[in-house]
């Protein structure tokens, strides 16, 4: 399959397949990521990426766009079918510029906004002062409650009282319950600012019905493509219909140039994939595992942030074990396992070394993985974080979960590229 680059570029085709191998022989346990579809793939490679199409379908700024306007239509009329939306941009490069076109569309510069704290599961671009959100913006932070580590609804009423924002962002990269959208809709219309969602995360469980959608509620919904949604890398933005102008000429000509056709050619075929039956299955087996991956966890001494999960992650408090996430996820990744460090609710580490990890399991029920697999992996976790890093200790874990991996093969066709 990559005869071409093995030929003309060995270094580059060594890194290529070296990563599939990785991946193939590896548990991917990071929860924004996941394996997408051969198909998905080959849209993504395909010759779009030679074509430049600034502008629209059917409005472009270069000719011989007939093609790309057929991909990027079919993008736009499947995202808004799947997510029953009334504006749909299928051209942000990433989940952050679909973030931005939502900033710039609804606020000026200096304007407030309440969104949740990083600790507490937010995201670098929901007001981090290193981000341009936190820099350009004016952010008040909500977090969850210190005892359950759930989201309290009344707390952030009394916040948005307080504060007025203008914009309340709900949405997260590390809250493993389910978010009550209505209940932020009624919070926005009290203190009369728009509710913007982003649903990075959970895209995939929303499409599928297996969490609550944002879309009937939210001014403005953004995600990526490629975390529970399965597809490629990129971004997307739902928004009412009033704002759909201002989004689109915010994304082009406001934050980017040329789209990538590949990519929108890509996230359509994702879209579609994600409307079948299968997918709606594959969505609730990923809640699933993740409860037996937590119960599993527990039942082994490891504190579960919220004592559980709705969703496809869930966060181990490690304080307990006098580890830190860093040095965890290093461990974890020598016995073959890849996780994330994450700071946890009211974390007293600083994020580079944080005190618990985030797994999700996204990615290894997209292997085929059930309850069974997870009850084993959990074991492995464990068993990892007790060897405190020794070698031998590590290496008859890396060869269980070798044992594991080879089960459940994840592209076999790739195999002799
Ligand atoms: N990096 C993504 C995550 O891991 O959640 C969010 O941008």
């Amino acid at each position: 399959m990559m005869r071409h680059i093995k030929n003309t570029d060995p270094e580059i085709y060594s890194a290529v397949k070296n990563e599939i191998k990785r991946q193939e022989e590896n548990l991917e346990l990071i929860a924004s990521e996941n394996f997408t579809s051969l198909a998905v793939m080959e849209a993504q490679g395909s010759v779009l990426t030679n074509k430049y199409a600034e502008g629209y379908p059917r409005a472009r700024w270069y000719g011989g766009c007939g093609n790309v306007d057929a991909a990027e239509t079919i993008a736009i009329e499947r995202a808004k079918e799947l997510f029953k939306a009334e504006h749909v941009n299928v051209q942000a490069h990433s989940g952050s510029q679909a973030n931005m076109a939502v900033y710039f569309t609804a606020l000026k510069y200096k304007d407030k906004v309440l969104a949740l704290d990083l600790a507490c599961g937010g995201h670098l671009t929901h007001g981090h002062p290193h981000n341009f959100s936190g820099m350009f913006y004016k952010v008040f932070t909500y977090g969850v409650d210190r005892k359950t580590e759930f989201l309290d609804y009344d707390h952030i009423r009394n916040l948005a009282r307080r504060h007025k924002p203008k914009m309340i962002l709900a949405g997260a990269s590390a809250y493993p319950r389910i978010m009550d959208f209505k209940q932020f809709r009624k919070i926005c219309d009290e203190v009369g600012a728009y509710l913007f969602v982003d649903m990075a995360h959970i895209a995939g469980l929303v499409a599928a019905g297996a969490h609550p959608s944002p879309v009937p509620y939210a001014d403005f919904v953004t995600s990526t493509t490629h975390k529970t949604l399965r597809g490629p890398r990129g971004g997307f933005i739902i928004c009412k219909r009033e704002f759909g102008k201002k989004i689109d000429s915010l994304i082009f000509p406001g934050l980017q140039g040329g789209p990538l056709m590949h990519v929108i050619a890509a996230k359509a075929v994702a879209f579609k994939e994600a409307m079948s039956p299968q997918f709606k299955k594959y969505q609730q087996q990923i809640v699933k595992n993740s409860r037996q991956l937590a119960h599993s966890l527990s039942g082994k001494g490891l504190r579960i942030v919220s004592g559980g999960t709705d969703t496809h992650l869930l966060l181990v408090d490690l304080t307990q074990k006098g580890i830190s996430g860093r040095d965890a996820s290093w461990i974890l990744e020598g016995a073959g396992i890849t996780v994330n460090k994450n700071l946890i609710p009211f974390d007293k580490k600083s994020p580079a070394v944080t005190s618990g990890i985030r797994l999700g399991t996204a990615a290894v029920t997209t292997r085929g993985m059930k309850e069974a697999q997870m009850q084993k992996i959990a074991g492995f976790i464990r068993e990892a974080i007790d060897s405190n890093g020794g070698y031998e200790g590590l290496e008859k874990i890396r060869r269980k979960v070798l044992a594991l991996a080879k089960k459940f093969p994840l592209y076999p066709e790739l195999k002799g590229s």
